[in-house]
């Protein structure tokens, strides 16, 4: 009996959601609800937390769940380590749908850092005007450096007051395109930006788009995951799943 769980959030989970449903495979699509209103799926969708490790393992018996395919955003490590914990305590197979992380071309000015504390120290004393394109979470380290003007994009509106003092807010839910991209860092003279190594092409525009504009990028790693099953495009994991004892649909 198969029973897919695919753990969500990223273009690559809708789009092997919807290979998923045209190959007539049970699957629930999964998101933990961190905005308002995320895109329909063409799945049954569940919303929310598990309860931890624990909790995915009860609900991955309790749903008779057969395959775990993880297709979160690379920066979201606890899901993952959750889920490579919850497959092993309970046998299900699981398998990364993991995007490959950018690499700087000819033309790229970017500088990596291991992580949020160390893009702040990265930025300039002098003044500057930083395209912040880290989503919500991560704001509060670079209250640190004040004196610049941020370009925050959030997927909704920020309920709470935001940690930096000097800031201009763009509401949007990406996939970002390069022409747009390249016109809102213009319009806003933005000096650097900092974003997160997240692989894929629903992200790619704004280092596109400083490519175009010669401006400088700090990009922060990626965490690091334990080792488990991985596949970098959703063909591979329509052929692992095929391999892996699912019944195809009609
Ligand atoms: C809730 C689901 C799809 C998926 C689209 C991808 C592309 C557009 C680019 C910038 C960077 C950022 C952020 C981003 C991108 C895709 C993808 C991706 C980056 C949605 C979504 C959910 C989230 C959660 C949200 C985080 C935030 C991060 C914004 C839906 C739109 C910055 C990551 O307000 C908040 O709390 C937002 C939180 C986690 C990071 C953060 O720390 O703030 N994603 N993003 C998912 C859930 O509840 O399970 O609302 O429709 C999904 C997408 N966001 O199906 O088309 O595949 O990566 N998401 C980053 O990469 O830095 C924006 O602005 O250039
Ligand atoms: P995270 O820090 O790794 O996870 C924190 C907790 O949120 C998890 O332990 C789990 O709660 C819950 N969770 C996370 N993803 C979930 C999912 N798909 N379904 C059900 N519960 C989930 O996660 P995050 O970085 O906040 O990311 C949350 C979601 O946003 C994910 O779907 C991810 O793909 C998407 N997203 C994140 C980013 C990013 O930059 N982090 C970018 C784009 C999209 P329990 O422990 O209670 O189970």
């Amino acid at each position: 009996m198969t029973r897919i769980l695919l753990l969500g959030g990223t273009t690559e989970a809708s789009r092997l959601a919807r290979a998923l449903c045209n190959a007539g495979l049970e699957a629930v699509f999964s998101y933990a609800g961190r905005t308002d209103a995320p895109v329909a799926q063409p799945l049954p969708v569940r919303v929310g937390g598990f309860g931890g490790a624990e909790g995915l393992a009860a609900y991955l018996r309790g749903e008779g769940i057969s395959h775990v395919v993880d297709a979160t955003h690379p920066f979201a490590a606890q899901m993952s380590r959750n889920a490579i914990a919850a497959c092993k305590e309970t046998g299900i197979p699981l398998i990364a749908l993991e995007r490959p992380a950018w690499t700087p071309g000819p033309g790229d000015d970017w500088q990596a850092v291991a992580d949020t504390p160390s893009a702040v120290a990265a930025l300039p004393q002098a003044p500057a005007r930083v395209f912040l394109a880290i989503g919500k979470q991560t704001l509060a380290p670079f209250a640190a450096k004040p004196q610049h003007h941020y370009l925050l994009r959030l997927v909704d509106p920020p309920e709470m007051p935001l940690p930096l003092p000097q800031t201009s807010v763009v509401i949007a839910r990406g996939p970002f395109d390069a022409a747009g991209d390249t016109a809102l860092m213009r319009a806003h003279g933005i000096t650097h930006i900092v974003a997160k190594n997240a692989g894929g092409a629903g992200a790619e525009a704004k280092l596109t788009a400083a490519r175009a504009l010669r401006l400088p990028v700090i990009l922060i790693d990626r965490p690091a995951l334990p080792p488990r099953n991985r596949a970098a495009t959703v063909e591979e994991v329509m052929r692992w799943l095929s391999h892996a004892g699912t019944e195809r649909g009609v």
